[in-house]
């Protein structure tokens, strides 16, 4: 990590009195966990920092220290609002619809996908960590900030969730010190487990018994992919933020190298998740139709074109997968 960009952004963090935080849409556990660990540790400070995410605190994350500090997007920022920070978020687009209309510049952006182009007056994007939990972790050592159990518990949830339970590429021995770091300052594995893994509502198990359903498998059974109709919602009870991790069910499949889940939605438009656990770049795959994120996990949006969006990725997955 970049010792003079980091130091820079220590000062900028340190001089703010009303930072404002900021995560991507659609929020995951690693969004949640950066906010509210640079939050608790802002405060521990005596900074007064804001956090806002598209929607609010969803159910799942309850569990974190201070969830209750995460508001929805206000249409404008207070006036105080000295320094925007956006976290975990890959194109300016993902902070929300709403954050588009502010006037205020983003300051800083912390994050580790690859395909973030940098949008903030400082940026500090390192692929090289499985996620923005761990960024922050190694800006806060930096700094010599201390780090509460209460923050130690939001970023370890932040590494937990985007590693798969530190079992994707991009584990290493730096994560597992960070973690087992974070073990030390307070953070407790097997409950933070619990909630993640081993807490899915009814709702949730009920979607995905209706999306296992759709499964299909192809490319001589080196890919397989999902798909997740409008009205599964309906017949589930479930919500959006219910088909995280549900990739996951195609991918663990033996030989499957590349999984993706289609969801097709109300309006026509087609969101795209893919996942590699071969040589397969899906990163590149998903940047060809405009998305983005790593090289073993991308997404896509489709405004239109539903069924024929499909079928390209489709096909663009095969390809890659025939290459030598
Ligand atoms: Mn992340």
């Amino acid at each position: 990590m970049d010792k003079a960009l980091t130091q820079k952004i220590i000062d900028r963090l340190a001089s703010a009195q009303h930072p404002v935080l900021l995560a991507h849409i659609r929020p995951d556990g690693d969004a949640f966990g950066s906010v509210l660990g640079l939050a608790h540790i802002l405060k521990e400070r005596g900074q007064n920092p804001t956090c806002y995410i598209e929607g609010g605190m969803i159910p799942m994350y309850r569990f974190l220290p201070g969830a209750d500090l995460v508001q929805d997007l206000p249409s404008q920022l207070p006036e105080k609002s000295d320094c925007l920070i956006a976290l975990d978020t890959s194109t300016r687009e993902r902070l929300g619809q709403k954050t588009l209309s502010w006037p205020q510049p983003i300051d800083i952006v912390i994050d580790h996908h690859i395909s973030n182009p940098g949008y903030g007056k400082l940026n500090l994007i390192v692929p090289e960590i499985p996620a923005t939990g761990g960024v922050l972790f190694e800006i806060f050592q930096q700094a010599a900030w201390k780090i509460t159990p209460a923050a130690a518990t939001c970023l370890y949830t932040g590494l937990t969730t985007d590693t798969g339970s530190f079992r994707y590429r991009g584990t290493d021995a730096h994560t597992l010190h960070a973690a087992a770091t974070l073990v030390e300052l307070g953070a407790d594995p097997s409950e933070i487990a619990k909630q993640c893994y081993l807490s899915i509502t009814h709702e949730r198990h009920a979607l995905r018994r209706l999306v296992s359903d759709t499964i299909s498998i192809k490319d001589n059974k080196k890919s397989a992919f999902l798909t997740i109709l409008p009205d599964f919602y309906k017949k589930s009870g479930a919500k959006s933020e219910d088909t995280e991790g549900i990739i996951e069910d195609v991918f663990s499949i033996q030989g499957v190298e590349v999984g993706s889940l289609f969801e097709f939605m109300p309006d026509g438009g087609l969101r795209v998740s893919l996942r590699s656990k071969g040589k397969v770049d899906v990163n590149s795959i998903a940047s060809s139709f405009g998305g983005g994120g790593h090289k073993a996990a991308a997404g896509i949006r489709f405004a239109k074109d539903a069924e024929k969006n499909r079928d390209l990725v489709l096909t663009a997955i095969t390809q890659a997968l025939s290459k030598p």
